[in-house]
């Protein structure tokens, strides 16, 4: 376990898991993720320890990933499946060993960001959202994802989540299925009481 007491200290930590430009994108995660829970009524501390934790093993060596993965009994789709999911599965984990995290709101924050899922809480949502829209993204359709951003969260999740598996399929990749089911999920509340524009 590593010690911290502070948000310099455990800034130092992060800072020592990844490279300069992954620094920067978690530093940009934190602060839109603090901003989209004071907008939609999530915890903003929450939030922001959740963005500075979400890529925590981004960049470390896939066998590490794995080794931990299998070590936690994860399932086999995703031991099989995608290399780029497992940052976030592993992250859950080792901000939780690692780092005495066990706040289990803010470890499915981390553990929830890459895919989604089917009922999504409000703080998974703003991180996953704030990890599209951070200042220094810049892909297609961005901007009008951050536009959506600050009036229904739900929506912009799902225009994010639809471009990320139309990217998949052009690249003939895996859609991995909590993807779907969270897309799925968003979609079906749409126009529903409590759905989007609620
Ligand atoms: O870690 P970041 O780059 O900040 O962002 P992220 O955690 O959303 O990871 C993005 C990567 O994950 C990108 O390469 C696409 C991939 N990804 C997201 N959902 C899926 C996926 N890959 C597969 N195969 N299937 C998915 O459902
Ligand atoms: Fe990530
Ligand atoms: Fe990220």
């Amino acid at each position: 376990m590593k010690v911290w007491s502070n948000r310099e200290e455990l800034l130092a930590l992060v800072r020592a898991q990844m490279h300069d430009k992954r620094y920067t994108h978690t530093l940009g995660v934190a602060d839109s993720a603090r901003k989209l829970a004071v907008r939609y009524g999530a915890d903003p501390e929450k939030a922001e320890l959740a963005g500075y934790l979400h890529d925590y093993c981004k960049c470390w060596p896939v066998d590490k990933m794995f080794e931990i993965l299998v070590r936690h009994d994860m399932p086999t789709d995703l031991l099989e499946g995608e290399k780029e999911l497992w940052h976030a599965f592993a992250g859950a984990i080792v901000i939780q060993t690692d780092l005495g995290i066990m706040d289990p709101e803010i470890l499915q924050a981390v553990r929830y960001h890459t895919t989604g899922r089917a009922g999504m809480t409000l703080l998974e949502k703003v991180v996953c959202v704030a990890d599209y829209i951070e200042p220094n993204r810049n892909f297609p359709g961005v901007e009008q994802i951050r536009e959506l951003a600050e009036k229904d969260l739900d929506a912009a999740l799902a225009l994010a989540l639809g471009g990320t598996m139309q990217f998949l399929i052009e690249k003939q990749k895996t859609v991995f299925p909590l993807t779907l089911l969270a897309y799925n999920d968003l979609i079906s509340r749409k126009g529903r009481v409590g759905g989007f524009n609620g």
